[in-house]
């Protein structure tokens, strides 16, 4: 999987190549490539925006310098994703869909603006992280960079995402380790007994008992058999 990412903050991803995708970048499982837009200015001063059309304050970013980099990079098969608060929000079935692709452009959105045209020209999909205001999209690029990373293959060891929360629609089943028992609280008795069908059984209720507390709202798209019904039903019955 290759990004290419048009920012004007480059060094805003360091932080990113560190550990799982680190790794994975070393055994070029993943390419993440930089482009600083402002590399692409046709101006003496590297000026990459301008006043707007029409008045009000501040500047926009013009259009050929976002052009001009998406060309330095773009090739038959890449899908351009903007990073906006506009967008469409992430989610893990998205992110599911995204990890097929083979490049990923990611243009970094930016309190100021982009000119509407050059979006309308290149932008395939927009998509947001959530609903709160942050600076830029640059941090919205490196979580969309991180998820979507963990679903090509090689970057993670064995098991890790089919079994994790979301996947099966619950949140985890509570883990332990060693003390057997901390500050007079025990690891439960099941998970010491080598019993793996038990294991898996208490391990599916705990993870409903989790979901139902947390974030009852998953239970609703979740296919539960008729014995997990019941258990559920309990739970309901006793809010005390
Ligand atoms: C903040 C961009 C405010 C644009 C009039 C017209 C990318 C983001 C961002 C930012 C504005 C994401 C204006 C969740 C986010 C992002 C920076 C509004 C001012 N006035 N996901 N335009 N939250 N944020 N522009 O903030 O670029 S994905």
């Amino acid at each position: 999987m290759k990004f290419d990412v048009l920012t004007l903050f480059p060094e805003m991803f360091e932080p990113i190549k560190q550990s799982i995708i680190g790794r994975a970048m070393e055994k070029s499982l993943i390419d993440i490539n930089l482009i600083n837009i402002r590399d692409f200015s046709k101006d003496k001063h590297k000026k990459v925006d301008d006043t707007i059309y029409g008045g009000g304050a501040g500047m926009l970013i013009k259009p050929d310098v976002v052009y001009d980099a998406y060309k330095s990079v773009k090739t038959e098969n890449s899908k351009v994703i903007y990073l906006t608060p506009q967008g469409k929000k992430l989610n893990q079935s998205k992110v599911e869909e995204l990890a097929k692709e083979e490049h990923l452009i990611l243009l970094c959105g930016h309190y100021e603006g982009i000119d509407e045209r050059v979006l309308e020209k290149i932008v395939d999909e927009e998509i947001s992280i959530g609903d709160y205001v942050l600076t830029g999209g640059e941090i919205p690029a490196m979580v969309l960079i991180d998820a979507v990373s963990r679903y090509v293959e090689g970057v993670l060891t064995k098991d890790s995402t089919e079994e994790e929360s979301f996947s099966n629609g619950l949140l985890e089943y509570p883990q332990y380790t060693k003390p057997k028992e901390f500050e007079g609280m025990k690891v439960p008795e099941v998970l010491q007994s080598g019993h793996h069908e038990n294991i898996d059984k208490w391990r599916r209720k705990e993870a409903i008992k989790t979901t139902y507390i947390k974030r009852p709202e998953l239970l609703e798209k979740v296919n539960l058999t008729d014995e997990e019904k019941k258990y559920l039903e309990e739970l309901k019955n006793n809010k005390d």
